[in-house]
């Protein structure tokens, strides 16, 4: 089978836009959360259960601000959903920090793309939606269905870099980015591509899906006066999620090309393994063995044994629920053959105390952060956690990032339906 590296990163957070000012904040324990309690149109935030999310801050990309017209051409906001626009400029990002940039038709037709959202473009389904109401047909754009399309996130990377590789799209809710992650993988391994452009993106700070969620009983409620306390996985306080936005993108690619040229080599993509909870459509199975399952393959996938991990960056969201469901399947994983309890020596953190959720681009960008804890030797924080429940055994950094040796680091995600994939990372040598 083919190897497979990482050679590139790109990430637009609640934290910054690009790599090295959210991986530094993130170690710092700074947090990405706001109120969003002032926002207009003020009549439809101000009911909201939730209301504070995870925004990406505005302003010049010098100041790890998003500006669209420091990535887009003119017109293209207009074109292109916002989780498009995440995705091109996340994909500039890792494409310029991976030193790539397919020139021959043959690069051209060896370079892909799979990259996909969670829910894609609320606010346009919205505003559509009201105007055909009053107006009917004449006041639905041209645009609307090409705005709509998921997919259009991967199409738009391909046309504007030339990418005629396999060109993929997935929506697996918060599974989305690192499915996509997994599925490029595989597409080097097989021989499809020689470089794959992979990740998710998303962008719904819409009232619409803050309701939604909020109806579904998954967000955080109860720290909306103290946003950045909102969010505090694993935490005996903790009461459920909050959204974020944002993308992640990796520039993937078969260890020969990537050594050919040069290239500098992040870490190496050695596992990955998905399962279905068949169990429910919002909540966990208790016990967490969908997730246990997901970590079992991608690790047997990886050849490497449960007790040689060293880091996990775990899904856990903030739900009282999903985070003990993660924990039940860790530490199952951690009992070795002899019964022997290993999970005090797994360090375990999630990264959402400081960025929130980002559904489907949650995957892509904790899996960047495992990259960059192997790559660095660094376990990020997980912030806001100051009491364990019980049965919480394993180190869970928390507040302060640690300073640990990572040669493997496993990125955990999971999705409403039921769909849980877990990524192995290793160091590259
Ligand atoms: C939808 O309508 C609102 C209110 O008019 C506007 O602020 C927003 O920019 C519109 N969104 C899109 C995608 O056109
Ligand atoms: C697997 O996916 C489900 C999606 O509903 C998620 O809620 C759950 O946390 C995952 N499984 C476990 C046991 O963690
Ligand atoms: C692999 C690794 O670095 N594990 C560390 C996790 O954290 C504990 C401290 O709680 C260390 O003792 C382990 O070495």
């Amino acid at each position: 089978m083919r190897r497979v590296v990482v050679t590139g990163l790109g990430a637009i957070t609640p934290l910054s836009v690009g790599i090295w000012r959210t991986w530094s904040r993130l170690l710092a324990s700074e947090c990405g959360i706001i109120s969003v309690a002032n926002q207009e149109p003020a009549r439809r935030w101000k009911d909201l259960p939730s209301i504070v999310a995870g925004n990406v801050p505005s302003g010049r990309k010098e100041h790890g601000g998003w500006q669209a017209s420091d990535w887009l051409q003119r017109g293209g906001e207009r074109r292109m959903a916002k989780f498009s626009q995440y995705a091109i400029a996340a994909t500039e990002m890792a494409f310029e920090d991976a030193g790539w940039r397919p020139q021959t038709q043959e690069d051209k037709e060896m370079t892909g793309v799979c990259l996909g959202s969670g829910i894609g473009n609320l606010d346009e389904l919205y505003n559509t939606t009201l105007a055909f109401e009053t107006s009917g047909c004449k006041k639905v754009s041209p645009l609307f269905v090409p705005q709509l399309l998921i997919n259009l996130g991967a199409g738009h990377i391909s046309m504007k870099y030339g990418l005629q590789g396999p060109n993929h799209a997935v929506t697996t809710a918060c599974t989305t980015g690192a499915h996509a992650i997994g599925d490029a993988s595989r597409f080097i391994a097989f021989g499809d591509a020689d470089v794959m452009v992979a990740g998710g993106s998303e962008s719904c700070m819409h009232p619409l899906a803050f309701a939604g969620f909020s109806r579904t009983r998954s967000l955080a409620t109860q720290h909306n006066d103290d946003p950045s306390s909102s969010s505090r996985p694993f935490d005996r306080d903790r009461s459920g999620f909050v959204i974020a936005e944002g993308a992640g993108v990796v520039i993937l690619e078969e260890l020969e090309h990537a050594k050919a040229r040069g290239a500098n080599i992040y870490a190496e993509i050695r596992g990955y393994g998905c399962s279905g909870d068949a169990h429910h459509v919002t909540a966990p199975r208790e016990d967490g063995y969908g997730a246990f399952l997901a970590m079992k393959r991608a690790l047997k996938n990886a050849g490497i044994r449960p007790k040689d991990v060293d880091y996990i960056n775990a899904h856990a969201t903030s739900t009282p629920l999903g985070d003990a469901a993660e924990n039940a399947a860790i530490k199952k994983l951690m009992l070795g053959d002899d019964g022997f309890e290993q999970s005090t020596h797994v360090n375990v953190s999630s990264t959402k105390g400081a960025t929130g959720h980002l559904l489907g681009a949650a995957g892509a960008v904790e899996a960047i952060f495992s990259i960059l804890a192997i790559k660095e030797n660094s376990v990020p924080p997980t912030l806001n956690l100051h009491n364990l429940d019980d049965g919480f055994t394993c180190n869970y950094v928390p507040l302060v990032a640690q300073q640990r040796n990572v040669d493997v680091a496993v990125s955990n995600s999971f999705g409403f339906g039921g769909t849980n994939a877990s990524l192995v990372f290793a160091k590259y040598d």
